[in-house]
């Protein structure tokens, strides 16, 4: 039973047992990325000095190249993953192709591999608004011992064993599941440890808020367009409040504790959306589903699309049950 104010550490130790490939592996996978993340937010809160302590081009104290953020927080998670000796393979936003990765020599022995984004939103930075890192976590399907291939990462969504998001908003928090509920983990940056603050994080089944870029709205499905002026006509609970931050992530979080819906369709501009599915929308779909939400692309269920290559797009409808419901009656009816 998991209670407030348990730390990450604990929360895992605690949790380890109720997860089904009780290995330890994924614990220590779920903490590589909590090390991660911390480093990430150190330097993603220090973004709003690059005019003093340098920028991408520059060097730090250390010497070392200042890197974009993005390519920063991509390096690092994979340093993190690889140091620890615990997946066999990364996919990452960042990277054109899959990393295999044999770290000791262990002869290709680890069970997992991780897809990432880890910088969602990262032209937000520049501004000031909340980014985000999200990632996805798969058991290979290929045997043990040989070297990844593309299959262990083009698996539907639905073979998920965990997935989980960091978001460097007003306070950095680690939002995650590994398919028994989703738990929200509060960074406490004065002494470095995550405490958890959002216990079991559920989706109202309903919601008054509606995130989509609007600016696309000449190029969207009649579906979509119909769905929206039904969001903001005058009848019932609704007109609906439009919010849209521009970070998935921040969308996702906003919406999911105070209930919502997030849309990221297709368009005569973006012919399968912008999203990328097995490190953007297979993620933020388990986690809905976890907290009782609804994940699909208009018409079929995210966690059921089959993958056909690395950085696939696809359209994107997230958000509170009943809301998505609505959404996606529309588009059968259009
Ligand atoms: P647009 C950020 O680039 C991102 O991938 C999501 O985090 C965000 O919701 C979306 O794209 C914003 O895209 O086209 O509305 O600026």
């Amino acid at each position: 039973m998991s209670r407030k104010n348990q730390t990450l550490g604990e929360f895992i130790i605690e949790n380890q047992s109720s997860f089904k490939y009780t290995s330890g592996e994924l614990s220590r996978l779920i903490n590589s990325i909590r090390l991660a993340a911390k480093v990430v937010n150190h330097e993603v809160n220090k973004a709003g000095l690059v005019d003093i302590i340098g920028t991408a081009g520059d060097t730090n104290i250390q010497g070392e190249d200042q890197q974009k953020l993005d390519v920063y927080a991509n390096d690092k998670f994979i340093q993190t993953m690889t140091k620890r000796n615990i997946v066999c393979g990364i996919a990452s936003e960042e990277e054109d192709d899959f990393i295999s990765i044999n770290s000791q020599d262990e002869n290709h022995q680890n069970k997992y591999v991780v897809l990432i984004d880890p910088l969602d939103g990262s032209s937000n930075i520049d501004v000031n608004v909340s980014v985000g890192t999200i990632f996805s976590i798969y058991r290979r399907v290929t045997p043990v011992g040989t070297p990844v291939t593309i299959d262990d990462f083009l698996q539907k969504g639905n073979q998920q064993v965990a997935a989980g998001y960091i978001v460097y908003g007003t306070s950095t928090m680690l939002v995650y599941t590994t398919g028994d509920g989703v738990n929200g983990f509060t960074l406490n940056p004065a002494i470095g440890s995550f405490y958890l603050s959002h216990p079991d994080m559920q989706f109202p089944e309903n919601g008054k808020i509606y995130s989509v870029n609007e600016g696309n709205y000449t190029h969207f499905p009649q579906g979509i367009k119909n769905y929206i002026k039904y969001c903001q006509m005058e009848e019932g609970d609704r007109p609906y409040t439009s919010r849209y931050i521009g970070s998935l992530v921040s969308d996702f979080h906003r919406n999911m504790i105070k209930g919502g819906i997030y849309l990221y369709p297709k368009s005569s501009v973006n012919s399968e959306g912008k999203l990328r599915l097995l490190y953007e929308c297979n993620p933020m779909a388990f986690l809905a589903e976890q907290a009782n939400g609804k994940a699909s692309d208009g018409f079929t269920r995210i966690l059921d699309i089959e993958p056909t290559e690395l950085h696939q797009r696809v359209p994107f409808i997230c958000g509170s049950k009943n809301m998505v419901d609505k959404a996606e009656e529309f588009m059968r009816n259009a």
